[in-house]
């Protein structure tokens, strides 16, 4: 397999934290915290604000790059998921984040991601210290884009189609790559409209979010032709059930089948992974890439 290698690295900057090189090849890891009760992979474990900040803070000194703090499960439905998450509004979404995120700020000197498609939950979250926020609804909040224009600080719009409640049970895709490419291309371009600076936006081609299993597993081989396209790319396989599917794996066993889709990542180009178990991808990273460099078998890109 040919591994990408960019020369160049760039700094992300953000409003509180101190910034992230952003480098294909040598992805930067975004530890996810979730605050809910129903996420697929820990839902309920971290609900209680002490647990959660015990949990974040244990992600940070596994060596996590930046942490993604979600208070809304986004679990598709209309698939495994039966009905899929159900939406919270954005007075309990904040009931659950901010009292984490207030405390962990002075805290950590990493960026602070906050996971939300509520443009009301955004602002607060930033307000309370946040320094990026990550969008699975690509700016399905008409509000939203005004909020991380004024704040000025990093987004990832990631790629799903339809309605949460029902993606699953509706997905038609005829070349997936492409589409996937030229959709995350238009929201780019319509962040880009509404005053979001072109160096904030991360794309993420949104695994699981109205795909099935095999195209789940097509785009993470396609991440080199979709990182091609120029955008600083953000890849979130972690324990996903798409995993599952082709291995069986219950989801607290899928560390082995995430590092797998990890290592194609971040051979394709990748300059982010959004992972539940940090210290154990960090080092699968650190030996893959060193590997990886001691092969010589890689393809520089100017
Ligand atoms: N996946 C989930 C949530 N947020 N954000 C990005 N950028 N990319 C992803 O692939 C992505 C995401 C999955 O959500 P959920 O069901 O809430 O579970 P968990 O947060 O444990 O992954």
């Amino acid at each position: 397999m040919t591994v990408v290698v960019e020369n160049r690295s760039r700094q992300l900057i953000f409003p509180h934290a101190r910034p992230i090189e952003l480098t294909a090849g040598r992805p930067a890891l975004l530890g996810v915290v979730n605050l809910t009760p129903d996420s697929f992979s820990d839902g309920g474990r971290f609900l209680e604000p002490d647990r959660a900040l015990e949990h974040a803070l244990q992600l940070a000194a596994e060596g996590a790059d930046l942490l993604d703090l979600g208070a809304e499960s986004t679990r598709p439905g209309g698939g495994v998921y039966g009905q899929g998450a159900h939406e919270v509004p954005a007075g309990e979404e904040l009931a659950r984040l901010l009292p984490v995120l207030e405390r962990l700020r002075p805290l950590l000197s990493i960026p602070i991601s906050v996971d939300t498609r509520k443009a009301e939950v955004a602002r607060a979250a930033l307000a309370a210290g946040a320094d990026l926020i990550n969008d699975v609804s690509a700016f399905g909040d008409p509000e939203m884009g005004a909020v991380v224009a004024a704040a000025g600080c990093p987004v990832i719009l990631m790629h799903s189609r339809g309605a949460l409640a029902t993606m699953q049970s509706a997905i038609n895709f005829r070349d997936l790559v492409t589409e996937v490419g030229d959709e995350l291309e238009a929201s780019a371009a319509r962040a880009l409209a509404l005053g979001v600076a072109r160096e904030r936006i991360l794309l993420d081609p949104g695994l699981g979010f109205g795909k099935s299993a095999p195209q789940n597993l097509r785009l993470i081989a396609a991440t080199g032709k979709l990182a091609a396209r120029g955008w600083p790319l953000v890849v979130g396989a972690s324990r996903k059930s798409f995993l599952g599917t082709l291995t069986g794996a219950a989801v607290e066993a899928r560390l082995p089948s995430s590092l797998a889709a990890a290592a194609v990542a971040a051979s394709g180009g990748a300059v982010m992974l959004r992972v539940h178990d940090v210290a154990a991808t960090r080092q699968f990273l650190t030996v893959w890439r060193a590997l990886v460099d001691e092969a010589g078998e890689h393809e520089e890109r100017p």
